[in-house]
């Protein structure tokens, strides 16, 4: 039996916990994360000759390293290397939840989307195309409404056979000219240390360092080419390629969503359409009006030809 081990991330209420629950069981382990107080919850599946250790990871909205959740999320990717990462998506909020999606991508990690809340997205008109999606991201995306345990099943195929799929390509967001060139020089650099680049994809860690992300730059700190990385930070500012970098993500992001959105989801559904119209202050009198007569002529249309 292999064992597999599925990391859980995603933006907090979107239903991660509910969905760890249903996929675990009472087979659950809750410790803390080592040197932090932030909730550890593990747990164990069986499933068609997999070991699944599933780990339920904090609930983040990006993975800066600017609070101990983030900072927990994503040491776990980066440094633990989980076979595959399911990141639980708010289908009602897919804009918010692509910007993790985004910085998930760059660890170089195997990813499965769980478009939860499907449910509620498909009530309120505004479905998302999945098929699209994935195609789009290059990620697989499965329906699943953790509530009523549906798409679980899904859910668990898609991760078994992205963890079993050699090799993962990279699906990362391309940035502006010049920092891509300083990515690349920053590379060029980092892969003299042999260590730093088995232990982290070095187009990732070169773009943290761009941005100043102080968790990044003590990962190099004590590195040979410590020296040279500092040289290069020095010509760059960090909060300009940082707002540079998250400006290119919400391009992606805003390139995406137009072409998910379901017809239902583009504007108003019908019934909506008629009841703003219907509803409105000016409008509303005159089209009971109209209503009122259309349904006085057709009832006179209809009788006629029995009146004699
Ligand atoms: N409608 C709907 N509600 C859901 C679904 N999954 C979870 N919820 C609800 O969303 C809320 C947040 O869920 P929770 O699992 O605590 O989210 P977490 O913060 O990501 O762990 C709870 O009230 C859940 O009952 C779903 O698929 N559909
Ligand atoms: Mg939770």
């Amino acid at each position: 039996m292999t064992g597999i081990r599925v990391a859980l991330a995603g933006n907090p209420n979107v239903g991660k916990t509910t969905l760890f629950n249903a996929l675990t069981g009472s087979r659950q382990h809750v410790g803390n994360w080592p040197g932090v107080t932030v909730e550890k919850k593990t747990g164990r599946i069986n499933r068609s000759g997999h070991a699944i250790e599933v780990i339920d990871l904090p609930g983040t909205y990006s993975l800066t390293a600017c609070s101990a959740d983030e900072v927990v999320a994503r040491d776990y990717i980066l440094e633990e290397r989980p076979d595959v990462v399911v990141q639980v998506v708010d289908a009602t909020n897919l804009e918010r939840n692509l910007y993790l999606t985004t910085q998930i991508a760059e660890l170089g990690v195997p990813v499965v989307i769980a478009l939860n809340m499907a449910d509620a997205a498909e009530a309120g008109g505004c479905a998302i195309d999945r098929e699209r999606l994935s195609a789009l991201l290059a990620i697989p995306v499965v329906r699943t409404v953790g509530i009523r345990g549906e798409g679980l099943d899904d859910l668990l195929d898609a991760a078994v056979r992205e963890a079993e799929t050699p090799p993962h390509h990279e699906h990362t967001v391309g940035y502006r000219n010049d920092v891509e060139a300083m990515i690349a020089s920053l590379v060029g650099v980092l892969e003299a240390d042999k260590d730093l680049a088995e232990r982290y994809p070095l187009r990732w860690l070169a773009a943290r360092l761009l941005e100043g992300d102080e968790n990044a730059l003590a990962k190099v700190r004590e590195s040979p080419v410590s020296p040279r990385v500092q040289a290069l930070l020095s010509t760059i500012d960090p909060d300009e390629c940082e707002a540079a970098m998250a400006d290119r993500r919400y391009d992606v992001i805003a390139a995406v969503l137009p072409q998910v959105r379901t017809a239902g989801a583009r504007g108003m559904n019908v019934s909506e359409m008629v009841d703003r119209v219907v509803t409105d202050r000016y409008l509303g009198i005159p089209i009971f009006l109209a209503l009122m007569w259309g349904t006085f002529e057709l009832t006179f249309a209809v009788a006629a030809p029995f009146v004699a």
